[in-house]
């Protein structure tokens, strides 16, 4: 953990019932897989969400009838941020791994897209965030290299018991423009750099360093209610309305 702390946005992305597997046991709430961002105002591009196959969660009670999908880490840290229905304690509702939350069909904040999936990335660490990651491959390149590995590599697919059809049919969706690069700014520093799959991490950090910083300092919104309008001044604007629509929480670590 870093020494100053981390303010993200949890993004509220909602099991679409009916629940099967160990979330039966969860009928009549609401579930949410709770996905830390950095970049609200890209929300309107998510494909799918990513989780760790391998990775330990829990099904955690906030409230009454909210259940969020966390790390245990993460929802000790909630219990102390007001997100958690017995103040200072989490409740585990259903211990999971990784595996039992692959190809959950989801509905997402912002998206343009109905339905999204929960699909497996190698690279979450589980020490930061939720260890729910939402995916905008257009924007991040770890994003990007992810869900091209799925698409290209059916083994990968196969391995993890992934369907063709939570991610063949979901493409780049255009949302912000920088200048130097373009509107699909992740997937042209990918390619620039030569990036092979998710696993190259020191190509990445510097990807993730360069569509980062030119993403807020000049990047312009291509869609939504402030397209046009610089990243800088959309982006508290778009947290705002997540929070107040209560499809977004703050959280910091
Ligand atoms: B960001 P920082 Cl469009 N493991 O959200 C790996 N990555 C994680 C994570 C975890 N446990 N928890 C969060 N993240 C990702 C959007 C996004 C993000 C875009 C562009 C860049 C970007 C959509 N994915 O982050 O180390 C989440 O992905 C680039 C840094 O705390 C989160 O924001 O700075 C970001 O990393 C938090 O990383």
């Amino acid at each position: 953990e870093g020494v100053l702390p981390q303010d993200y946005v949890l993004i509220k992305m909602e099991v679409i019932p009916p629940f099967t597997g160990k979330l039966k046991q969860l009928e009549g709430r609401k579930i949410f897989l709770a996905a830390a961002t950095l970049r609200p105002e890209t929300m309107y591009g998510q494909t799918n969400c990513w989780v760790l196959p391998d990775g330990k969660y829990g099904a955690y009670e906030v409230n009454e009838t909210d259940v969020f999908i966390v790390t245990e880490r993460t929802a000790l840290n909630l219990a102390y941020q007001n997100l958690s229905r017995v103040p200072e304690q989490p409740t585990c509702l259903v211990e999971l791994t990784g595996y039992d939350l692959l190809g959950l069909a989801l509905q997402s904040p912002l998206s343009f897209l109905k339905v999204i999936y929960s699909l497996p990335m190698l690279t979450i660490l589980t020490d930061k965030g939720t260890g729910i990651v939402t995916s905008v491959p257009s924007d991040s390149p770890d994003d990007y290299m992810a869900l091209k590995d799925l698409k290209s590599k059916p083994a990968l697919r196969s391995k993890f018991g992934i369907k063709d059809e939570w991610v063949l049919p979901f493409e780049v969706l255009p949302i912000i423009n920088i200048p130097e690069f373009g509107d699909k700014a992740a997937e042209k520093v990918c390619v620039d750099l030569g990036i092979k799959s998710q696993n190259d991490k020191e190509k990445l950090e510097k990807a993730k360093k360069l569509t980062y910083l030119k993403g807020f300092t000049e990047g312009t919104m291509l869609v939504g209610k402030f397209t046009g309008k610089k990243v800088q001044e959309a982006k508290p604007l778009i947290k705002n309305i997540l929070l107040e629509m209560g499809e977004a929480v703050l959280y910091s670590e």
